[in-house]
């Protein structure tokens, strides 16, 4: 049985066993010429294909004359669409020569290839509408495959089918989180959640931003998600499945508070990084360690999301609502006592044993936590105070969000309730709207001169650890300005990000396992090393290019120094082939905000 999410993948192969064989009986001519190139890996595009009346561009690397190009039906017999490369560019990074074929023109629905004489064809892509819906829905269920503390049945896992790992019932409160209730070695029971990643932790800064970013998504996009089924235990109930799948981590994430006084403990983890093997087979002892401000206001900020959103899901999860919101209200307090709580792994270690050397995530900075709590807060409770209490506007600054990064998580929920907030907002949303669109417009001055045609990669700053959020993430900033004007230029580059993502990037790479032609195949993700089958675990996006990668993970595969290329498909790779949630979650709302829009915008 194939997994639904693999069919492009399937496609693909078979289309090239078509074209080998008829590349066997030549004509003569031009057609025939174009009909003997061969596969390249030269001809950089979406994998997954083109919505109809979207721009469509492929990007050519390499040394070449130039000239023509030939949209073809995928069996290479018919030309449907003839066009003219762009002038040779240097690669910004590379200085590699790349030229544009940019088909834009050509709106017929059905299945190509790109070919090049003297370069070769592309993988086959589609043109069609709803051309990203298997990956918007594939991008969610990989937070399934990453579920905590039960076992994923082949009905819903297919051929990734695994045991339970990490029931975390009995977890160990570290010397660190020490209290007089819960006393060091005490255990508490925090079931449920997603691995963070590759490794088996969980993170509340991280799983912060990630599950509010699902949560937006749908808020954004009711009606969208209301029809994504993803073939879940709780497909079928009342709730959309995005819900479902945020609400198994959030009763993890509600777990991780301390009753008593309202602080949030800052992980719950091993001392040390598993081995890469199962989840059944990491035994570890589990520990939550020191509380801390950044995950106590992220953790308020989710909460005062949720209690919204599940608010008109009473009937399915009574209480729910009331307890996120009374959960936030209880994390706020402790903030605003406790507004300056690093958590700081090192001077911990030296204080408190066992040592503890997995993910850090830690923040000194902690405004931007503050802005986000405040503005879910206030959006949720419309008590003037929350928004009071906080400067919403400390600078011009418009940072792009990120783990350690979360103002305009805030600045996004004030532009989404625009109309339903008191006078307290109402005087700074204009000057926030205006900062939104104009954040866009500064990411999409000189799209157009770029080699790849990308709001990604204007800048090395780019390319950092876990690369592909940064996409994703200019990505659902640019969506926001839409919202807010309707001009389509801002769905035209965020939709380019996400060709980035699924192809049209230096690498040749699709980020997203299962889609595309060259797929990763080798992410850092301990169950797709361990699992013995060969596809890694789909719907995952790799972290991507991080211009010191090789210096990060110190792996020897690889092959350039490049900044937009700095990437190996080696699991050895954590610094630029790891995946994670905090990277999905908005490659999640890009790619499903642009099949909710697409209608609209007339793609
Ligand atoms: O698997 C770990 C991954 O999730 C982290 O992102 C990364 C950086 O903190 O560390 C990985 O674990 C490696 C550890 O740091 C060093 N020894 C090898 C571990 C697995 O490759
Ligand atoms: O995403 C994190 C990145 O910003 C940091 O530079 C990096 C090193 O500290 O850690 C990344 O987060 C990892 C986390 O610490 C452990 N789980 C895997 C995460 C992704 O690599």
């Amino acid at each position: 049985m194939h997994h639904p999410t693999f069919t492009r993948f399937i496609y693909g192969l078979s289309a090239l066993f078509l074209f080998s064989c008829s590349s066997a009986q030549q004509e003569s001519g031009e057609t025939a010429q174009v009909a003997q190139q061969q596969l390249t890996e030269s001809i950089r595009l979406n994998q997954v294909g083109f919505y109809p009346n979207a721009t469509k561009v492929a990007v050519v690397v390499g040394e070449h004359s130039g000239g023509a190009f030939y949209v073809k039906t995928a069996d290479q017999q018919q030309t449907v669409y003839t066009g003219q490369l762009t002038d040779m560019k240097p690669g910004e990074f590379s200085n590699r020569p790349t030229r544009i074929a940019d088909f834009s023109e050509f709106k017929e629905k059905g299945n190509y290839v790109l070919a090049i004489p003297g370069v070769g064809h592309s993988y086959p892509f589609e043109i069609g509408q709803d051309i990203h819906r298997e990956a918007a829905a594939a991008s969610i269920k990989g937070f399934y495959y990453q579920r905590m503390s039960t076992d994923l049945p082949e009905t819903y896992a297919g051929k990734w089918a695994r045991a339970a790992g990490h029931p975390d019932t009995e977890v160990l409160i570290h010397p660190s989180a020490a209290s007089e209730q819960r006393p060091a070695a005490s255990k508490i029971s925090a079931p449920r959640g997603w691995y963070d990643a590759g490794d088996y932790n969980k993170y509340i800064v991280n799983s912060g931003i990630t599950t509010g970013t699902l949560l937006s998504a749908y808020e954004d996009f009711p009606e969208f998600y209301k029809t994504l089924e993803l073939n879940i235990p709780e497909s079928g109930n009342q709730v959309p499945d995005i819900l479902d799948e945020a609400l198994w981590n959030l009763r993890w994430m509600l777990a991780m508070q301390d009753s008593n006084d309202g602080g949030v403990y800052h992980k719950l983890t091993n001392p040390s990084f598993d081995g890469m093997v199962m989840p059944a087979e990491a035994t570890n002892p589990r520990y939550v360690v020191q509380k801390g401000t950044a995950a106590t206001l992220d953790f308020a900020a989710v909460m005062a999301q949720a209690s919204r959103v599940f608010r008109n899901y009473e009937k399915e999860f009574p209480g729910l609502a009331d307890s996120a919101r009374t959960a936030a209200v209880k994390a706020w307090n402790w903030a605003q006592q406790n507004p300056n709580v690093v958590y700081d792994q090192n001077s911990m270690n030296e204080q408190f044993k066992p040592e503890v050397s997995t993910g850090a995530y830690g923040d000194k900075e902690f405004q931007d936590e503050f802005i986000w709590a405040a503005s879910e807060l206030y959006a949720t409770t419309k008590d003037d105070s929350y928004y009071k209490a906080v400067n919403m506007l400390p600078d011009t600054e418009m940072p792009l969000p990120s783990w350690p990064q979360v103002r305009l998580l805030g600045y996004y929920t004030l532009a989404r309730f625009a109309d339903e907030l008191t006078p307290a907002a109402q005087q700074d949303l204009p000057e926030i709207k205006k900062r939104i669109i104009a954040f866009a417009d500064e990411m999409i001055y000189g799209v157009s001169e770029r080699t790849y045609r990308t709001v990604m990669g204007k800048t090395e700053k780019d390319y950092i650890w876990g690369s592909s959020a940064v996409a994703a993430n200019q990505g659902i900033a640019l969506l926001q300005a839409y919202q807010l004007t309707s001009d389509k230029k801002y769905i035209d580059a965020a939709l380019a990000n996400l060709d980035y993502l699924l192809g049209r990037n230096a690498t040749g790479y699709s980020f997203l396992t299962g889609f595309g032609d060259k797929p990763i195949m080798h992410p850092h993700h301990r169950p797709s090393v361990a699992d013995g089958i060969e596809e890694p675990v789909p719907g995952l996006l790799s972290g991507g290019p991080n211009a010191r990668a090789d210096k990060q993970d110190n792996c020897t595969t690889y092959t350039t120094a490049f900044a937009d290329e700095m990437f190996t498909d080696n699991d050895c790779s954590y610094a630029s082939n790891e995946i994670a949630i905090n990277w999905n979650a908005p490659f999640v709302y890009l790619a499903g905000a642009i099949e909710a829009l697409q209608e609209k915008a007339a793609l």
